[in-house]
């Protein structure tokens, strides 16, 4: 099975040489690595060139014109299937989604549409950073699940597999989340479509290195999207 993993980064210098070697460390037949790269200033992108000429698993999207975690994804999304990617994995680059999750997704996604790497299922934790930030994710997640009414349990896990077929039934160019919301409405838009979503457990740890990019803006620009997408739904626009 022809699978892809992509890796939207912005600065994750610390992280990218080491995720992309432990991907491939795992062995796992026809997997590729995609890594999105918007220009960081860090030399991001520049370590994955070099790792890519060496290995022909390993893919770069250097984007000079737009920036976002939402754009990247998508694009990265094209990339793999334009490459023939039966199935797609996406995940953080900086080792709060461990790659040795990735045969679970590989194997499970073989009974379902859309796998998500779960925090909130039994044998799934959180352990990101402080109790504080543990409490804004569940929160966030009460009020994604009673808005958008979805019996989903990790709502905004960054973790998870896709059949490529569920991403060509979205229509991509008209994603509306330019940041990390885009992980909500691609979610949203797959389950109104009504493929069928698993969970697996996954420990999600807090980022080993580098900055965070999520601030309160974000985190703003997120809860609006939710309401966004209501709206939307209401009208029969999605
Ligand atoms: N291409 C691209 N990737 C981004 C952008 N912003 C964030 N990312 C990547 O998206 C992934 C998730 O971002 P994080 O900064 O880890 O966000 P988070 O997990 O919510 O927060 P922390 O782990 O606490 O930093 C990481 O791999 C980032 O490098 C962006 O503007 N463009
Ligand atoms: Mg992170």
């Amino acid at each position: 099975m022809k699978a892809f993993v992509v890796v939207p980064t912005f600065n994750e210098h610390e992280n990218i040489g080491r995720l992309i070697r432990e991907v491939l460390d795992l062995g796992v037949e026809g997997l590729s690595v995609l890594v999105v790269d918007d220009n960081s200033p860090d030399g991001t992108h520049e370590i994955v060139r070099r790792m890519a000429k060496a290995d022909p698993r390993v893919h770069l999207l250097h984007r000079t014109k737009r920036r976002g975690r939402g754009s990247a994804g998508i694009e990265g999304f094209k990339y793999a299937m334009a490459q023939g990617a039966e199935v797609i994995i996406e995940m953080d680059a900086d080792f709060s989604h461990h790659p040795k999750y990735i045969p679970i997704l590989l194997e499970e996604v073989r009974r379902c549409d859309v796998v998500l790497g779960s925090r909130f299922v039994k044998g799934g934790k959180d352990m990101d950073r402080g109790l504080y930030r543990q409490i804004c994710t569940r929160l966030a997640g009460i009020y994604v699940r009673s808005i958008l009414k979805i019996g989903i349990r990790d709502v905004s896990s960054g973790y998870r597999c896709f059949r490529s077929r569920v991403l060509e039934a979205l229509d991509l160019d008209d994603m509306i989340s330019t940041g990390p919301s885009i992980v909500l409405e691609v979610l949203y838009k797959v389950y109104l479509r009504g493929f069928s979503i698993r969970e697996v457990p996954i420990v999600f740890v807090d980022r080993r290195q580098g900055k965070t990019k999520l601030d309160y803006i974000t985190l703003l620009e997120t809860l609006v999207m939710v309401l966004r997408l209501r709206q939307m739904k209401r009208k029969n626009l999605i």
